[in-house]
């Protein structure tokens, strides 16, 4: 599990102010008052919603208004209600307020409404006033100020894709290179240590979560390596993508090595042999690296993405590939 936050202003609108004035008509000098209401304020309103999985789009910006209410009018006509500025956030969405640190609303179900900065109230307008003994009373009400506040969002995330492979794969080189994680790379085995996350952003609002994790290698499921304590979060994860070093300087058989990590999984646990996975093919930067990706290929029998992260080629097409499939499967 990992954390996503934002900070943000919220500014409810203030309400219009109430007019004051009287009735005018040719021949009639002393109208009464005819001042209508301001308009309330608009709220700002928080609702949760499946349809998006980080903080990324709503933490973009820092200030939120809605717009106030317009003031009223003459012949007691009132203003309108500023509209309500309705924030989606992801469903999971733990709000907090920012300067006090308290919690104030779990958004734990889709739809679920949490009104964080309520509009202020329209003035009324002088015609409101009027009473028997004042019947012409020149003051309205100003209208009341919004709701000001700001919070701190928070998300617990579950990783969508979880990447995994044998250690030196390129893990955590793809998590560099779709996602702004900034994960350790090197060139020796165990570089990664512990669960990393990165949001991959398809387009203005759709977002992908991918876990990097450490490297796996035979024996994994019976404790060899790092990998057991981690493969238990690659249960959590919608999807799989097993990366496999085709560069003509790895030293193992691609089918190989692929073969090593398949086994494993299955042997951790019934739930992680039967998830959805794509394989993707990493360093194809050659000839030669192609037709390791191409003998991978044939030798398991299903489609293999060919990446390079260094060259940036194939990312993309794979990552929109995981989208889709990540969105096919329900939530574990
Ligand atoms: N030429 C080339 N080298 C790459 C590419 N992707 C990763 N590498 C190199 O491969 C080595 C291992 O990369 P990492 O991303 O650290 O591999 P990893 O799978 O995260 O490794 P562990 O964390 O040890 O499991 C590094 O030297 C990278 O620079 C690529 O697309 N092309
Ligand atoms: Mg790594």
């Amino acid at each position: 599990m990992f954390r996503d936050e934002a900070t943000i202003e919220v500014q409810a609108g203030n309400g219009g102010h109430g007019r004051a004035s009287f009735h005018r008509e040719k021949f009639v000098p002393l109208g009464g008052p005819d001042g209508g209401d301001g308009g309330a304020g608009g709220s700002v309103v928080l609702v949760a919603t499946s349809n998006l999985n980080s903080l990324l789009p709503i933490g973009r910006r820092f200030r939120y208004r809605a717009p106030d209410g317009e003031p009223g009018y003459t012949k007691l006509k009132a203003g309108k209600d500023g509209e309500d500025l309705v924030l989606e956030v992801p469903i999971g969405t733990q709000v907090f307020d920012a300067q006090r640190g308290n919690l104030l609303r779990d958004l734990a179900q889709d739809g679920q409404r949490l009104e964080i900065a309520r509009g202020g109230r329209g003035g009324r307008g002088n015609a409101r006033f009027a009473t028997s003994v004042r019947q012409s009373p020149k003051h309205a009400e100003s209208g009341k100020s919004g709701e000001r506040r700001e919070l701190r969002l928070e998300l617990k995330l579950f990783a969508e894709i979880g990447l995994v492979g044998l250690p030196n794969a390129g893990k955590s080189t793809f998590l560099a290179t779709v996602t702004a994680a900034t994960p350790k790379i090197a060139d020796y085995p165990f570089t990664t240590l512990s669960p990393q996350v990165g949001i991959a952003q398809l387009s203005e609002s759709d977002t992908l979560v991918l876990a990097d994790l450490p490297g796996l290698i035979e024996g994994a499921s019976e404790g060899h390596g790092l990998g057991h304590k981690f493969l238990k979060h690659v249960e959590r994860c919608r999807a799989i993508l097993h990366l496999v070093d085709c560069s003509p300087e790895c030293l193992s058989e691609p089918v190989q090595s692929w073969r090593v990590i398949e086994q494993e999984l299955a042997a951790f646990s019934p739930e992680l042999a039967k998830k959805p996975r794509l394989t993707a093919a990493t360093k194809v930067e050659s000839p030669e690296a192609e037709a390791r990706a191409l003998e991978l290929e044939r030798g398991i029998g299903e489609r293999v993405w060919r990446i390079s992260s260094a060259r940036h080629s194939g990312v993309r097409e794979l990552l929109v590939e995981a989208r889709r499939l990540a969105r096919d499967t329900s939530p574990v």
